[in-house]
């Protein structure tokens, strides 16, 4: 079973990859902020507190994303999958190697896509969903630099990544990205 992980910035287009590299390779397509975003429109608990921690920019606490992915990942068959937002801490990365680990999970790519702020915020106000205001921009921006970004080097440090970048044609990113996984 093959693994992918997108990483890389907010708004830098890990699900807009995502969902066409998963059509076209036929994997699963596991997005964090998709299962929140449901679970919050379906008015669970888990949703209504996830929804005001997304909607400040923040990131939900790691024990529930740990338990989210292992649920998912357990239960998962096929050819393969890609990760999308996740993982997006340093902790929720050791928790995702133990969970390969435990499930002989061992054919992984990581893709790291790249764009500079001004670009990311520009994207991401022309979106405008809930969590995409100016002021939730920047701090989803500050909490990538503090929390998040250290993964790309421990993915690094494991011989990982595959820096691409994020800026340019959706189409040529997406041939960039298939051209560096096959
Ligand atoms: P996510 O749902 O993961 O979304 P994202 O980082 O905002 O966006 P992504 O990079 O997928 O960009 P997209 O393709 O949509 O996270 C949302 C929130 O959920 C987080 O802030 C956090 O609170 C919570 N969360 C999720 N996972 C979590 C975890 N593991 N731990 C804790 N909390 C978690 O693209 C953005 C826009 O750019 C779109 O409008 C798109 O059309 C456009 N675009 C894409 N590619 C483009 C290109 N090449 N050129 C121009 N525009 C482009």
């Amino acid at each position: 079973m093959f693994q992918l992980i997108i990483f890389g910035p907010p708004g830098v287009g890990k699900g807009t990859q995502a969902i066409s590299i998963a059509e076209k390779l036929n994997l699963d397509h596991i997005s964090t902020g998709e299962i929140l975003r449901k679970a919050a429109s379906e008015g669970t608990e888990l949703g209504k507190r996830a929804k005001e921690i997304m909607d400040k920019g923040n990131l939900v606490p790691d024990d529930i994303m740990n338990g989210i992915v292992k649920e998912t990942l357990e239960s998962i068959k096929g050819e393969g999958f890609i990760l999308d937002g996740y993982p997006r801490t340093l902790n929720q990365a050791v928790a995702l190697t133990q969970i390969f680990n435990d499930l002989n999970f061992n054919d992984l790519k990581v893709i790291n896509l790249r764009a500079d702020d001004e670009e990311i915020t520009q994207r991401l106000l022309k979106r405008g969903r809930s969590d995409d205001t100016r002021e939730t921009i920047l701090n989803r921006l500050k909490v990538y630099y503090e929390s998040t970004s250290p993964v790309k080097k421990y993915y690094e440090d494991l011989g990982y990544n595959i820096d691409i970048n994020g800026v340019g044609e959706v189409e040529e990113i997406n041939s960039e990205i298939l051209k560096c996984i096959n």
